[in-house]
């Protein structure tokens, strides 16, 4: 029995120290809502200290909402994803090559949340020779769909996504604009991301009755012909 409770302990450690590494490594969140937006911040206008995320990634809450973000290469290798606070105006980056801790071609950025969310808008900050600024250009991708930063570097004025991401997951790429297409100003991101704003709570929409509504409002249909006949 003894011998039991004990193994039994064991596992219940084994159990407990398997979740805690698996939980990402958490991050610093600058988080505010209004109406149903909810807006996950990352940069900091001060010089804090960096979070280097772990194999789990990078965790952040905001609003009742969790967020994990991971990094990889093009071919779906672990990369180490990072939030870069010092110097400020940063964001999340990714480790190694290419341009050191920014985020740049190549480099793929995984955002999963544990709810369905409407991703609403993304802001960066980089460019070529100053990484850490506000304004950004060059282009990105979500979930293969391709922006140029620039237009996607303003504040609630920018341009936003409507109702195109609508999931759980979205991956961030930085395309090399440069190579596989051709735009008279060509320049490719590198930098961070600065913030994520998603929408939540979307009703589904009322007024339409449901199939199987109809169905059963037919068959009553049916049944009172009959009746009267
Ligand atoms: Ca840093
Ligand atoms: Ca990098
Ligand atoms: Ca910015």
């Amino acid at each position: 029995m003894k011998k039991l409770i004990k193994s039994g302990l064991a596992l219940m450690a084994l159990v407990i120290s398997y979740q805690s590494a698996a939980a990402p490594m958490t991050g610093v969140t600058f988080c505010s809502s209004m109406g149903d937006e909810t807006t996950f911040g990352f940069a900091s206008s001060t010089s804090q200290t960096d979070v280097v995320g772990n194999a789990e990634g990078l965790g952040f809450s905001c609003n009742g909402i969790n967020l994990t973000i991971t990094a990889e290469d093009s071919g779906g290798i672990f990369r180490t994803a990072r939030q870069d606070l010092a110097p400020p105006i940063a964001g999340i980056g990714v480790d190694g090559s290419p341009q050191g801790d920014n985020w740049s071609v190549g480099e793929v950025l995984v955002l999963t949340f544990d709810q369905e969310v409407s991703l609403s808008s993304l802001l960066l900050n980089g460019g070529p020779g100053d990484a850490h600024s506000d304004t950004a250009y060059g282009w990105f991708a979500v979930d293969g769909d391709w922006y140029n930063a620039a237009d996607y570097d303003q504040a609630a004025d920018g341009n936003g996504f409507g109702s195109m991401f609508i999931g759980t997951t979205f991956v961030l790429t930085v395309p090399d604009g440069c190579r596989t297409r051709t735009f008279t100003d060509c320049k490719n991101f590198e930098g961070y991301l600065e913030s994520v704003t998603v929408v939540t709570g979307d009703e589904p929409p009322t007024g339409v009755p449901e199939p199987t509504t109809m169905l059963m409002f037919g068959l009553g249909l049916l049944g009172l012909t009959r009746f009267r006949t």
